[in-house]
């Protein structure tokens, strides 16, 4: 039977609710650079099924904007780097501010999960500076300590659900599949974590709710009042 050594955590709506701040901060871009493009709820719910905020805004250009040119002049892949840019520079003011606090019980599990000896890990799908933001606010200046691993969109630019991000986080670990445990909130993440050997808690979020969680260990509101000794009882199972 495989221990449980390590946790490796989603970011995005699972160690906070950031994608409503994500979705800001696209909108945020989009009027900066004066296009009439605005994402609603219930469009970004549909857009999210594209992991990845350049991937997604790419998604969104070809398939409702198809016509539109590029407004640096220079073709979509630098608009959409461009477009990215400001999108990340204006979440992490927003992150910086305090818009965004950790999900209930995340803090006491890396923190009682550290104390206990199990490896931690990220594996994201976003990119650096949004951890980073996120992590030094919820956590401190010395939160990278907690993490011996972290895979994001700098390091694994194959997105969710390819599980490029999982299997590299477990390579640098160098642990099997079986002695760790992911945690998720999103159908993409739970493929991308499944198709990489890995036993997968989801915590859904009213943006991913509807998603179809086949597959997982447990699917739960939040991290609230979970215990680590419980997540060893569910990875045993
Ligand atoms: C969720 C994502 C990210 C964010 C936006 O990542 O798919 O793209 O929505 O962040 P996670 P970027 O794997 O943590 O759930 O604009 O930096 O991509
Ligand atoms: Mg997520």
């Amino acid at each position: 039977m495989s221990t449980l050594q390590a946790l490796i955590f989603d970011v995005d709506g699972t160690l906070a609710d950031t994608e409503s701040v994500h979705l800001q901060a696209f909108n945020h871009a989009f009027a900066d650079q004066g296009l009439d493009w605005h994402w609603d709820e219930a469009l970004y719910t549909q857009l999210l099924e594209i992991s990845g905020g350049k991937e997604r805004m790419t998604h969104y250009w070809k398939q409702v904007h198809p016509t539109m040119k590029d407004i640096v002049g220079s073709g979509l892949t630098d608009t959409i780097e461009h477009l990215h840019a400001l999108k990340t520079a204006a979440y992490e003011s927003a992150v910086q501010s305090g818009a965004v606090k950790l999900r209930p019980g995340v803090l006491d599990i890396i923190h009682s999960a550290h104390k206990q000896g199990l490896r931690l890990a990220i594996a994201t799908t976003t990119s650096p500076v949004n951890i980073a933001v996120l992590l030094r606010n919820a956590i401190g200046p010395d939160w990278k300590d907690l993490f011996v691993v972290i895979e994001d969109a700098s390091t694994a630019p194959k997105k969710k659900p390819h599980p490029q991000v999982y299997v590299q986080t477990l390579a640098r670990l160098g642990l099997p599949s079986g002695q760790c445990l992911a945690i998720e909130d999103s159908s993409n993440g739970l493929r991308a974590a499944m198709a990489a050997g890995l036993k997968t808690l989801i915590t859904q979020n009213r943006f991913t709710a509807h998603h179809d969680f086949s597959g997982a260990l447990q699917v739960l509101p939040d991290l609230g009042g979970i215990s680590v000794e419980q997540l060893h009882t569910w990875h045993q199972q």
